[in-house]
């Protein structure tokens, strides 16, 4: 079996942070935002932060704040909270969350929330358990989750667990890992596990593991190394990650690695990209793979990140 090509991935991460007008940056023009939190947060568990410039980064996040405190994905585009998480989580990943005016921030985000709990993604409404994660992990981190109500948010995703163990984006919405990890992670951030039955839904995950190694995101879907972190990631929360084969999944991973010229694909002889990049990584983290720094599996930052956060206030 190969081994994880650190420096090769540092490399590839760095040329398309620089690389604003090749293919990829284009489509992704408006996802620049989340872009750069997969990228630089892929750095960190790396051990390889520091080869960026984080002023020019910082400047370049402030820009994308609007009046209303929301972020945009990009300079000129409109705020959402998937952006205002990234930017959030950026600024966190280099300790300047002091650049922020976080009760701005947090009023953009707390005047999304609806009045059954559930939270709007924009100002355009529509409603999605995703939302309630943005809303509650980034409330969490600047430490202003007093400015949303919290128990109505956290009976409106219960509202949407399903008999299978499961979560869906609704009330009655099919179970898939990614809305699992968002309903999961928001219930593990609020305290309130309580609500998960740990063993079914621990025997839903598990049973996402293929004859490959890999982990699919629903039955009879291919495997795809972004499971990697949804679904691992919902395991740890609920302690039940020692249910899937560890040795099998590390395997998946390495071999979806481009060797030669860096980045991870979702699955073998797939192009790369650095969202799959971001996952196979922090998958091989949550699976404690050697040299790379620990994430958390709820606020999706590093831990020692998450720890600078909540403990060196
Ligand atoms: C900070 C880690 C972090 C996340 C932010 C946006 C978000 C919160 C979470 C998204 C969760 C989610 C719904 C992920 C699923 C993404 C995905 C691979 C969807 C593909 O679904 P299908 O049906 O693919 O196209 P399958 O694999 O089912 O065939
Ligand atoms: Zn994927």
């Amino acid at each position: 079996m190969g081994e994880l090509v650190v420096d090769k991935h540092v490399k590839y991460i760095l040329s398309v942070e620089k690389r604003k007008d090749s293919f990829e940056s284009v489509v992704l023009e408006h996802l620049r935002m989340n872009g750069a939190y997969w990228g630089l947060t892929t750095l960190d568990l790396l051990g390889k932060l520091g080869a960026l410039d984080s002023n020019e980064v910082i400047q370049w996040i402030m820009k994308c704040q609007h009046e209303s405190g929301g972020f945009a994905g990009n300079i000129g585009h409109d705020p959402h909270l998937l952006y205002t998480l990234s930017a959030v989580q950026v600024l966190a990943l280099f300790d300047k969350l002091n650049v922020l005016d976080a009760d701005k921030v947090a009023n953009y985000i707390s005047g999304l929330q609806n009045e059954d709990g559930s939270f709007s993604g924009d100002e355009w409404g529509e409603v999605d358990t995703r939302f309630s994660y943005l809303a509650i992990c980034c409330l969490s981190i600047l430490h202003r989750l007093d400015k949303m109500n919290v128990e109505k948010a956290v009976n409106y995703i219960a509202s949407c667990k399903n008999v299978d163990g499961g979560f869906g984006c609704t009330p009655g919405g099919e179970s898939h890992a990614g809305q699992i990890f968002c309903c999961v992670g928001a219930l593990a951030i609020t305290g309130s596990l309580h609500h998960v039955d740990k063993d079914l839904l621990g025997w839903w995950l598990c049973e996402r593991q293929v004859k490959s190694g890999g982990l699919n995101g629903r039955p009879e879907k291919l495997p795809d190394v972004c499971y990697s972190w949804w679904v691992l990631s919902s395991l740890i929360m609920i302690d039940r990650v020692h249910w899937i084969d560890k040795d099998k999944l590390v395997k998946f991973i390495l071999n979806c690695q481009d060797t030669e010229n860096g980045g991870i694909s979702d699955r073998p002889e797939d192009a790369v990209d650095v969202f799959h990049t971001y996952f196979g990584v922090a998958g091989l983290s949550l699976l404690e793979y050697p040299g790379l720094k620990a994430i958390d599996p709820a606020h999706a930052l590093p831990v020692d990140v998450v720890n600078r956060i909540f403990f060196q206030k």
